[in-house]
């Protein structure tokens, strides 16, 4: 394994300073829903910082991996947005050297969610929406109702997101429609 230092330099040469500082805040966010929620501080702490490791990966290297690694290849008519945390994962296992797979799973799941979330999953994908750095309208509800009940900050965000995407009709990965369907929706 990587030691924690190497592991900060890794991600900081793998994106730039922007994207470095909103990873330290999914990180600090991703501690404090778990102190919140009785899930390992440490843990979640790391997952939020190599969340976004993939992010500015070139095209070109997600394509190829896609291709050879035996993944969907209807991941191909999508981009770096769905890419970089499905994907993702795979080059933090590779450059990172982080198997757990609770750890990987989370960074899989923190763009489109998915039916199936565990705590992690769930710490990750919110506070990668409502860490300190994130500003735009709705976002200190988001903050209010993700600190009082993590499963409803969850279902605020996929409302949130469902909304962004068909207002800008964008094309909308199945996994986050599925979430959409399973956290967000009110009977
Ligand atoms: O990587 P971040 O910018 O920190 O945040 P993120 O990984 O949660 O999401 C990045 C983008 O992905 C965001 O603009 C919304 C978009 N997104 C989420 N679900 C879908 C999606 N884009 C498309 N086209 N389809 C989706 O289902
Ligand atoms: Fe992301
Ligand atoms: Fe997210
Ligand atoms: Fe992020």
């Amino acid at each position: 394994p990587l030691t924690s230092a190497e592991i900060v330099a890794q991600e900081k040469s793998n994106m730039d300073e922007k994207r470095f500082k909103h990873c330290i805040g999914v990180s600090e966010t991703s501690r404090k829903l778990a102190e919140l929620n009785d899930y390992d501080p440490d843990k979640a702490a790391l997952a939020g910082f190599i969340h976004d490791y993939a992010k500015q990966v070139p095209p070109e290297r997600f394509i190829k991996v896609i291709k050879e690694q035996h993944f969907d290849q209807d991941l191909l008519n999508y981009n770096r947005a769905i890419w970089h945390g499905i994907v993702g994962a795979y080059f933090i296992e590779k450059e990172l050297k982080i198997t757990d797979p609770e750890i990987l799973t989370a960074i899989r799941r923190h763009t489109t969610a998915d039916v199936e979330m565990s705590t992690l999953d769930k710490i990750v994908f919110v506070a990668d929406f409502i860490e300190p750095g994130r500003d735009f309208p709705g976002v200190e509800e988001a903050r209010k109702v993700a600190f009082a009940n993590l499963d409803d900050g969850v279902g605020f965000e996929l409302a949130h997101t469902l909304d962004f995407l068909i207002t800008n009709r964008k094309k909308i990965y199945p996994k986050t429609f599925a979430a959409y369907n399973k956290w967000a929706v009110k009977d």
